[in-house]
């Protein structure tokens, strides 16, 4: 286990859950063997980045339960700062379940209402501890479980601003957890606020409706951020930054067995690099990696890379295209 000795330069805050990942395609409930581990967008982020590098801490509530000692025993083991993670006593850590149909494509059914993390609240947030980090980072998960955690989220984003933190946002819009409409305009709010935005193809659709991925990086850009990020999947990514051309940035080609989570570690990633000063196109390319490797494996952390297996991968890949290229 890593033991900081000064605060995290990455701070999250959100839900963490306990995952079951179904060994067997079908429905949940044909469904008999799972495998156990954790996911939650914003604790995929902060392992993630703790994976690549990074000095990485998480705000967050467990319940004082297996599966909250099972979370707080992943964050620990990953050198998570957990100084700020309260262990609720008569309150409960929530779950998921992941589903996969023939194709292999991902259902989510959640058991989390008025779990721990639901009951995250403004008070939750160290003003001085979001303000030591370099970057601090949420999501619309974390603003849809409820309006006690979506008001802690904001009074993180608000300590964030006032001491010049930059503010990492993904958009994660997930229809399961809240009305549409309220969805659509907690995560408008944000990406006003935010430095850098993360969305995916799903979550633009859901904000924008039919429209471009250019436009939709160019809607989100004229709100405020600096920099905008869709996420393509394979495809790989595009950035927008202000006053600058778009780049379109390739993906790594993997064979695919759960998607769960690449999303996550792909922002964590390019927030890492970034914060590195690697350029938009670089940290992109990276990220990219990142996020090929996440979806080779099954559920949210397990497969997340570490540092040197990322490197090495790119640059195995870099080899066989110019063998490739030179045949
Ligand atoms: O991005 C992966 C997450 O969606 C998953 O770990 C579970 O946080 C989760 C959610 O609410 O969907």
């Amino acid at each position: 286990m890593k033991i900081l000795d000064t605060s995290p330069e990455v701070v999250a805050l959100g839900e963490g859950l306990v995952e079951f990942a179904a060994l067997e395609r079908g429905r949940l409930e044909q469904v008999t063997t799972f495998r156990r581990g954790c996911g939650g967008d914003t604790s995929n982020f902060v392992v993630a980045a703790a994976r690549l590098g990074a000095s990485a801490g998480y705000i967050t509530r467990v319940g004082d339960d297996d599966f909250g000692r099972a979370c707080l025993a992943l964050w620990q083991t990953e050198g998570v700062d957990i100084s700020q993670v309260i262990v609720a006593p008569d309150s409960f850590t929530g779950t998921y379940f992941i589903a996969f149909d023939e194709a292999g494509q991902h259902t989510f059914t959640y058991y989390r209402a008025g779990s721990a993390a639901s009951q995250l609240q403004p008070a939750d947030v160290d003003p001085d501890y979001v303000g030591r980090a370099r970057v601090f980072h949420t999501s619309g998960i974390t603003q849809a479980i409820s309006e006690s955690a979506r008001a802690a989220a904001d009074a993180a984003i608000e300590a964030a601003r006032a001491r010049g933190v930059a503010i990492s946002y993904d958009a994660n819009v997930r229809p399961k957890l809240k009305a549409m409409d309220a969805l659509r305009s907690n995560v408008a709010a944000v990406f006003a606020r935010a430095d850098i935005v993360f969305l995916s193809r799903e979550d633009a659709a859901h904000m924008f409706g039919p429209t471009s991925v250019e436009d939709v990086v160019a809607r989100v850009l004229d709100v405020g951020p600096q920099v905008v990020v869709l996420k393509r999947g394979p495809q790989g990514c595009l950035v927008g930054h202000r006053g600058d051309s778009l780049l379109v940035v390739p993906g790594w080609e993997v064979d695919s067995v759960d998607a769960t989570g690449a999303g996550d570690a792909f922002d964590a990633a390019f927030v890492v690099e970034w914060l590195r000063g690697r350029s938009l196109e670089q940290a992109a390319l990276f990220a990219n990696a990142v996020g090929a490797l996440t979806v080779r494996g099954l559920g949210a952390v397990t497969p997340i890379p570490a540092r040197k297996t990322v490197e090495e991968f790119m640059i195995g890949k870099r080899l066989q295209l110019e063998e490739r290229g030179a045949r």
